[in-house]
């Protein structure tokens, strides 16, 4: 068996014991157990002359490849065409795709330098798994560069209808790049659909059957692959502050008081002004709630030189402000909103903590906290997601609460339904939860995957997509 080569727009750090997430932590896994590369961008923005440079280090069987960005390639390629037009428009808001010709130049440039990189390093054995909407064109790269190697591609976002796909400048050509890989992986089978649907309207590529393209004389392997989290080190985090869960429980059963939790990157897709505004609309139809329910967003801060993040932010913090404003006494306040990165370990104790867990994107991928808020429950006690159904964690968990983000009420109903939702139906809910996101953890994830790029033509994952 070759090597694994993972390629990502930025890399963790091998070498700091950090607590790292569901995708770092499958991809570490798979890179330790077949020894390997993985490349990508150091994160630092410096000068031409510095930007060329490659920095290559060594962690037992794993080497990191890795390059700065200058700051035309950080504008162009990273918040231009990959944030400024991918990101919005795959998340279904052509209204905040802002196109520039420019972009998709220092994209398509900023995807050849990391090729150019990467080239040097390759064995003709070496198995390459690519990811994410940074990097499309990154097989057609390096297939221009001669290598013959199976190429792999993830795709951590959602993958828009037909309408909207075509609807991206120079989409024609990211079709093109696309079907360079051996194997493109999804997140749902949702995704497959719309890619297949995309196919057959814009392109003459033969649909085989649902996991097989063919183009010329490549066959392309399609299949979907659920990401997931690592269950157990995030149980075993969670479990760890039992003072936190006591300090809950005392509160609900005590003061009658009960704790729901939002955690995400402070980005327009994730929701968050709906979800504040359904909170509100919750106090006012149960006001027998006002001076117990506690609301916790936590929104860490991203992407913050792009304007639509920095509108976003701003929205919320005047919501939060007029909800507390409204509602609050002299000991209560309804919203606690917290614009900071909170460490990993104090996260899930949180999660853990909190009665429901409030996770109402407008699209997602995946999401991984509805993973992790019910990996972090224990069945005791466990407490509610409530769940959206454009979130691509939906697919898989149906005991959720599965709301419309958009139908305020409806979010709002929710809340009431959770938080008077008997034990043992929280408990019932939540085993079959666990169930799942046990069965689909970042191991299981990459494993499919890896196995579906090695044996593209026996690939287990890709038959569930029928
Ligand atoms: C992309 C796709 C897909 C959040 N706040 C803090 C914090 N977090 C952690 C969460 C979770 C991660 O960040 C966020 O993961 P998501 O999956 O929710 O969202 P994206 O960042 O948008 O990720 C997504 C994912 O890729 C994987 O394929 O699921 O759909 O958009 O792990 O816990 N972590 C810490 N402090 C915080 O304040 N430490």
């Amino acid at each position: 068996m070759g090597r694994l080569v993972v390629i990502s727009n930025r890399t963790a750090n091998l070498g700091k014991n950090t607590q790292i997430g569901g995708l770092a932590v499958g991809i570490v896994d798979a890179l330790k157990a077949q020894g390997g590369l993985w490349a990508g961008w150091d994160g630092s923005v410096v000068d031409a002359e510095e930007a060329a440079k490659t920095k290559i280090q060594t962690h037992g069987n794993v080497t990191s490849l890795t390059t700065p960005l200058t700051s035309e390639e950080h504008e162009k390629y990273y918040l231009g065409f990959a944030n400024k037009v991918l990101w919005p428009a795959f998340h279904y808001r052509l209204d905040l795709m802002d196109y520039r010709m420019e972009f998709v130049d220092c994209y398509s440039a900023t995807n050849a330098k990391f090729a150019e990189m990467i080239s040097p390093h390759l064995r003709d054995d070496d198995v390459i798994w690519v990811h994410d909407y940074h990097l499309i064109p990154m097989a057609a790269e390096l297939r221009k560069r001669g290598h013959k190697n199976r190429i792999g591609f993830f795709l951590h976002i959602p993958f828009p209808s037909a309408d909207i796909f075509s609807a991206v400048p120079r989409h024609e050509w990211l079709r093109y790049c696309l079907l360079q890989f051996d194997l493109i992986g999804f997140q749902t089978i949702n995704d497959v659909h719309n890619f297949h649907r995309y196919l057959k309207e814009h392109s003459d590529a033969a649909i085989i059957s649902p996991e097989l393209v063919r183009v010329n004389d490549r066959t392309i392997h399609i299949g979907h692959f659920p990401i997931g989290i690592d269950v157990k080190q995030f149980a075993k985090v969670s479990a760890r502050t039992d003072d936190t869960i006591e300090l809950e429980r005392m509160r609900r059963t005590v003061l009658k008081r009960f704790q729901v939790i939002s955690a995400d990157r402070l980005d327009y897709s994730k929701g968050l002004p709906h979800r504040m505004k359904a909170f509100r609309k919750f106090l006012e139809i149960c006001p027998e709630y006002q001076g117990h329910a506690d609301y916790l967003q936590i929104a860490s801060p991203s992407r913050e030189d792009v304007t639509a993040y920095s509108d976003i932010k701003a929205e919320l913090e005047q919501l939060a402000g007029a909800v507390n404003g409204r509602f609050a006494d002299f000991n209560w306040a309804p919203v606690q909103y917290i614009n900071r990165n909170i460490p990993r370990e104090k996260l899930a104790p949180l999660f853990r903590a909190s009665l429901v867990g409030l996770v109402t994107p407008l699209r997602d991928g995946m999401n991984l906290v509805a993973k992790e808020y019910i990996a972090a429950q224990d069945n005791k006690d466990p407490g509610i997601l409530i769940l959206s159904k454009f979130a691509g964690a939906a697919e898989e968990l149906s005991e959720a609460l599965i709301v419309n983000p958009y139908d305020i009420s409806e979010v709002a109903h929710a809340l009431k339904t959770a938080v008077t939702m008997p034990l043992e139906e929280r408990q019932l809910r939540h085993r079959k939860l666990l169930k799942r996101v046990i069965d689909h953890d970042a191991q299981w994830w990459q494993r499919e995957y890896l196995h579906a790029l090695q044996h593209g033509d026996q690939h287990s994952a890709n038959e569930r997509v029928a």
